[in-house]
């Protein structure tokens, strides 16, 4: 009897072994993911202009939510400040003065951008190649996800719907205008893009994914429905910073850089009254994205990767609303280079403001590491992990950002530095001049600080690349910039 008793319990002990194996298996089969989803969401020409990074106006509920539950990083920079060099940075991990990328590229061609990375992989690539999906729609590369690259395409990017005829400002060069238009959100590209990753949120994924989502507003033309402009009255809205004076102690090559005249002035907008007009279409354009944003994080908080998604949302850089006298991004100042980025999700600590120096292209390093991928040895950025766990955490490097040949921007935890490609030098001291509108750099007591800050300069400046666009604008040529400085 004993001996039946131990035979049939020992059958039960193997019957249980069994059927927690097949369940195990059976589990395994229905949801063989280990590793996290990554859901990333890319905003276009986006300065600070949220609330949680302190501006006063702008209504961002659904991206100051997202800071809350996440690591919101305000002190973030871009390696180039136009869309297609910088997107280039962040999706290769590589500078633009090591792969001469300072202008646009086709980047939708895998061939041409391999050639200029020397086969470097791209981060949906680096995921792709680790089993996962790579499902992406709008503007996440600047022309699209290169060919081959996406298991799931939504499309790529549009900027339209246009009036017939531009409101505001219509010079040639510029798709800038701003006004309330189309009538309905349905006709904007951006809307499309939501409903396609939402629709991607709501399938059954049996491998882990990496999504990408990227919005086309605030980029111009400042064009939303009419009731994104009701959220905001002009008359009430807080001016940028601005010193009338600002430019007169820059160096001639700045002047020649910055000088664009497809774009508002910020005396134009003075003079004609627009400067709060142009403000409340920004704004609203930024609250239609947060609309959006929030639409997808909604999807994803309904679906079965609520729990085990990391997100990861930036903007490609920033953009001068007046300072510096203009309406533009390029340039190596705060309001161009800065951008906002913010993680959050699975196993990501919740309501942490990280104000170190940190780069655009330390996403990649960040990402593959918060994943549990191996690092790439390519990247030239740094994992962010570190800072993620503990915000007290040391970190040495500054931030960088090139634009064109053999200029770059220099920002540390004290000081702003930028060096010209004919050796000319501005310095501010962030901490007692945040607007950067007195050039320390002439003054003989710097010289030890500038010293010390152009050790970090990259020692690497490759030409331009020839398939970048705008390398032979003549405009520029024709102001005599040196061979190297062409600009869009
Ligand atoms: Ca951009
Ligand atoms: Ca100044």
């Amino acid at each position: 009897m004993i001996l039946t008793n131990i035979k049939l319990k020992n059958i039960k002990y193997l019957i249980l072994f069994f059927s927690l194996l097949l369940t195990q298996y059976g589990y395994a089969q229905q949801k063989p993911q280990s590793k996290p989803n990554i859901l990333m969401i890319a905003v276009d020409d986006l300065n600070d202009f949220i609330g949680a990074m302190g501006n006063p106006d702008a209504i961002t509920p659904n991206m100051d939510k997202l800071a809350k539950r996440g690591v919101l990083f305000t002190n973030a920079h871009c390696q180039a400040p136009l869309c297609g060099p910088s997107r280039a940075s962040i999706l290769t991990g590589l500078r633009p003065s090591s792969t001469g990328i300072y202008g646009m590229i086709a980047d939708n061609d895998i061939k041409q951008v391999n050639s200029l990375t020397a086969n470097t992989k791209n981060l949906p690539q680096y995921f792709k190649d680790a089993g996962y999906r790579i499902l992406g729609v709008g503007k996440v590369f600047h022309q699209h996800f290169p060919d081959g690259l996406l298991d799931e395409d939504g499309g790529a990017s549009e900027y339209g719907p246009n009036p017939a005829t531009k409101f505001k400002w219509d010079k040639k060069g510029t798709a800038t205008d701003w006004g309330a238009f189309p009538q309905t959100d349905q006709e904007m590209p951006d809307d499309h893009a939501t409903e396609w990753t939402v629709s991607q949120l709501a399938k059954r994924h049996d491998d882990p994914f990496f999504l990408s989502v990227g919005f086309i507003r605030p980029h111009v033309p400042w064009y939303v429905p009419q009731k994104w402009f009701d959220l905001y009255d002009p008359a009430k809205l807080h001016l940028p910073p601005y010193l009338a004076n600002d430019r007169d102690d820059l160096p001639a090559i700045t002047k020649k850089i910055d000088d664009w005249p497809m774009m508002p002035t910020a005396e134009w907008a003075i003079k004609n009254n627009e400067w709060r007009n142009i403000l409340q279409a920004y704004l609203a354009c930024v609250t239609y994205t947060d609309h959006n944003i929030g639409r997808v994080l909604d999807a994803l908080e309904k679906s079965d990767y609520a729990n085990n998604t990391i997100i990861v949302l930036w903007s490609d850089h920033g953009y001068r609303l007046g300072e510096k006298n203009t309406f533009a991004k390029v340039s190596l100042w705060d309001r161009a280079t800065r951008a906002p980025l913010m993680f959050a999700g699975a196993g990501i600590s919740s309501s942490k403001k990280i104000d170190k120096p940190v780069e655009l292209i330390d996403i990649y390093p960040t990402i593959i590491d918060l994943a549990g991928l191996n690092p790439y040895k390519a990247n030239e950025g740094f994992s962010l992990k570190p800072l993620i766990i503990n915000e007290n955490a040391k970190w040495k490097h500054p931030a960088i950002t090139t634009w064109g040949k053999n200029n770059h921007s220099i920002k540390t935890a004290d000081f702003r530095f930028i060096q010209y490609e004919d050796g000319s030098q501005e310095l501010y001291d962030i901490l007692k001049d945040p607007n950067e509108w007195h050039n320390l750099a002439p003054e003989q007591r710097y010289s030890r600080t500038i010293n010390k800050l152009k050790k970090q300069l990259p020692k690497t400046n490759k030409d331009w690349a020839k398939e970048s666009f705008y390398n032979a604008n003549e405009y520029f040529k024709n102001k005599g910039l040196l061979k190297d400085t062409v600009m869009p």
